[in-house]
């Protein structure tokens, strides 16, 4: 098994259709703000893998949904991811200079206008959440428990808890319980809350969302892992950074506590793992299993 033969077209035309979305569905306005909506627009458009968008609709296809019905919703997790790594790239936190090759968000505009993009898109992504395509087409409940879902995995559950337990662990030796914590927090929970956010919308049952749940951990957590892998083996052309940024920086990675080997046996032992949890759900979860390999065999 591996990934179908097709997948890289099916991935890019699912990454154009994020595309053309997110410039359909974040607003780009002129007047005295615009440098604002420069700046969102620049670090939203400048060529992320949109995988967690892509989940979202590939959640709502495991439940027996079109994919292009969640799209304001696949947007707004894109408009999540994108506020924090704005926000991580700045000198506060991670203090980077380059992101996918291109200068980081404050690098091209200043600061505060950085600090503001992100604000911006994470307050942009609730209104997608709550907009009126998606009210005409799911059940209000449904609604509801997704924006529930996404405010727990980027906020206080989630991504901002894993990134202050990651700057606190900066610079000094983590335990295999702390960097799980961090890597569950800061990377699994919106991967988790991607999938899981598809699928809540269309509606589905109890044991389909546990099934999805331990497939985003899974991934999510095997996410994590080969970034850190390909921070320290990538070429730095294809990384758009320089390589070994993270390790430099004494950062909680799995490969720095465990070594490259057992790093990769995780990776896979996970992928495997979210490979089984979703087996109940039968053909619809196909390209839920093809994103699953895509995660372990990505180069960048
Ligand atoms: C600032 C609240 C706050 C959180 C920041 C996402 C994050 C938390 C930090 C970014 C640094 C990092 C390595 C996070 C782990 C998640 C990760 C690997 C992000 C990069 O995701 P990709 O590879 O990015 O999907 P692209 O460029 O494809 O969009």
């Amino acid at each position: 098994m591996g990934l179908s033969a097709d997948f890289f077209d099916w991935l890019k035309s699912k990454q154009e259709l994020v595309n053309r979305a997110l410039e359909f569905y974040v607003p780009y306005l002129d007047g005295q703000a615009r440098r604002l909506f420069e700046a969102m627009h620049y670090s939203l458009m400048s060529g992320g893998k949109r995988l967690r968008p892509i989940l979202v609709m590939a959640g709502a296809e495991a439940a027996g949904g079109k994919p292009e019905d969640v799209l304001p919703a696949a947007c707004a997790i894109e408009c999540i991811h994108t506020y924090s790594l704005i926000h991580d790239d700045l000198p506060a936190m991670d203090d980077d200079d380059l992101r996918r090759g291109k200068p980081t968000c404050h690098k091209a505009f200043d600061e505060a206008t950085a600090i503001l993009a992100g604000d911006g898109l994470l307050t942009h992504a609730f209104r997608l959440l709550a907009h009126e395509e998606l009210a005409d087409k799911f059940p209000q409940e449904n609604l509801l428990e997704g924006i529930r879902l996404v405010a727990e995995a980027a906020g206080l559950y989630g991504m901002v808890a894993g990134q202050m337990a990651d700057l606190l662990a900066e610079g000094r030796n983590v335990t295999a319980e702390e960097l799980a914590f961090i890597h569950r927090h800061k990377t699994a929970a919106l991967i988790r809350a991607s999938v899981l956010l598809g699928a809540t919308l269309v509606g589905t049952g109890k044991k389909e969302k546990e099934a999805l749940s331990s497939y985003g951990w899974n991934i999510g957590h095997a996410f994590q892992i080969i970034d850190d892998i390909l921070d320290l083996t990538a070429d730095e052309k294809t990384l758009g950074k320089p390589i070994g940024s993270d390790l430099k920086k004494k950062k909680a990675t799995y490969p720095a506590l465990f070594g490259l080997e057992a790093s990769r046996a995780k990776a896979r032992s996970l992928l495997e793992e979210a490979l089984s949890s979703i087996a109940i759900l039968g053909d619809k979860a196909k390209t839920l299993a093809d994103i699953a390999y895509y995660v372990l065999e990505r180069k960048l």
